[in-house]
């Protein structure tokens, strides 16, 4: 059903079957437990932020247990942050000490990656391109010493091309050490040099020389398209596209990530949760314009799942149990949805998902004489449906139908 590019995604529709994956957002900034950007929101220095280095003990931390809250929520996949933009490594990087091997003596990339094979989901990491740790990494506009009174000055002695080096090095050693890895979100792609700022983008973290050694290292892996150049899937952030996705009229691969409180990193004092109902509301948004969601969650400073997450998963397993028919293996559907819900298709089947609950019935446009029967999903239960005849006026009473064609769906007074 959706048109995959020219690239890894042909080869992979695991990932448009799936739908439905988990983000974990884990790092240094877990301790911090105010958002992931704190560093950089705080204009927080290195011997600052060294403490959380310093004191790194993710003794919660359970692969198996994150890995199989994503199984259990009838996702598909699971995706790891190896390095975010505070720089610190989640694996045993032979190019730095600033990684969870030193910090504590654990590499929690291969805990994770083991953990997903073993359970029968495919594996993503997460990389940023941008890394606020590293010496030669231009201090740039979205810097953490961005404001320091030395100002540009900071950027004497700093070499992009040692950074770059590295980064690729660190992909590298991900790519080779890990055995076959599904899929790659790398993180970040700058607007254009902001008010005489450095931060180029592409450029600067070699975008192209890192896609094509990608390819080369692990040729079936799906690339998102944040080094700034075209890869295999886009990337909307925070929001679900309202239509399918095309570039130059190409259909485009799509995944919307999604926060469960608006922070990626565990906030402890956030506590504007997205209600189960509504996250599989998105879900279903999404795959109704050929989407994916990748949901986040965000570890404690120990590692583990928060209990509220915890409980939100397991509410989405419980309506994933019921409703996967209607999501996994789904994608868009070439009818006008009536305004109470999203339409997904399989095959013949066509889901329709009710966020809001018709009293009584519900009409669907374009339908008439294309349905040859109706169930709720939920039981198996079967569906009056009618076709009424526009000519005739609509009584006070009965559900006539809005125009030709349009088919009528009788519904339980309550949702079920
Ligand atoms: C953004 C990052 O800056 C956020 O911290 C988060 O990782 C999100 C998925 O991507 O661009």
């Amino acid at each position: 059903m959706t048109a995959a590019p020219d690239s890894g995604a042909a080869m992979s529709h695991w990932f448009t079957d799936a739908r439905f994956g988990l983000f974990v957002h884990f790092g240094l900034y877990s301790a911090a437990a105010r958002h992931e950007w704190v560093r950089n929101y705080e204009r927080l220095t290195d011997a600052e932020y060294q403490q959380y280095f310093d004191h790194f003990d993710p003794d919660r931390f359970d692969a198996g247990a994150i890995v199989a809250a994503a199984k259990a929520a009838g996702m598909g996949y699971v995706v790891l942050t190896t390095k975010h933009h505070e720089g610190f490594a989640l694996w045993d990087s032979a190019l730095t000490d600033y990684s969870s091997q030193v910090a504590c003596g654990r590499d929690l990339v291969r805990e994770f990656v083991d953990a997903a094979r073993v359970a029968g989901l495919r594996v993503g990491l997460y990389h940023s391109l941008i890394d606020w740790h590293h010496p030669d990494f231009t201090v740039d506009w979205v810097h953490p010493l961005r404001d320091d009174p030395a100002g540009e000055a900071l950027n004497e002695g700093r070499d992009m091309a040692r950074y770059r080096e590295f980064l690729h090095g660190q992909v590298r050693e991900l790519l080779t050490g890990y055995g076959p890895i599904d899929y790659l979100f790398y993180d970040f792609t700058y607007p254009e040099t902001k008010q005489g700022w450095r931060g180029k983008g592409p450029e600067d973290w070699g975008a192209e020389a890192l896609l094509a050694m990608c390819r080369e290292l692990q040729p079936d892996m799906l690339i998102n398209d944040r080094l700034g150049i075209p890869a295999d899937f886009v990337t909307p952030e925070q929001y679900q596209p309202t239509q399918p996705l095309e570039r130059d009229g190409v259909p485009q691969v799509w995944e919307a990530c999604q926060t469960m409180n608006g922070s990626w990193g565990y906030h402890r004092d956030n506590v504007d949760h997205k209600p189960a109902v509504l996250l599989a509301q998105m879900l279903a948004d999404s795959v109704s314009m050929d989407g994916n969601m990748l949901l986040n969650i965000g570890p404690d400073g120990r590692g583990a799942i928060t209990p509220h997450d915890a409980a939100t998963l397991a509410e989405l397993g419980e309506w994933m149990d019921l409703h996967r028919d209607a999501v996994v293996g789904c994608g868009h559907a070439p009818f006008s949805p009536p305004r109470e819900g999203v339409y997904t298709l399989r095959g013949n089947r066509l889901y329709l998902h009710l966020h809001a609950w018709p009293l009584g019935f519900v009409h669907l446009p374009e339908l008439a004489g294309k349905v040859s029967y109706a169930r709720l999903l939920n039981d198996g239960s079967w569906l009056r449906t009618s076709v009424s005849d526009p000519s005739q006026q609509a009584s006070h009473m009965t559900p006539a139908g809005e125009a030709e064609g349009t088919l009528t769906v009788h519904l339980p007074v309550q949702r079920p």
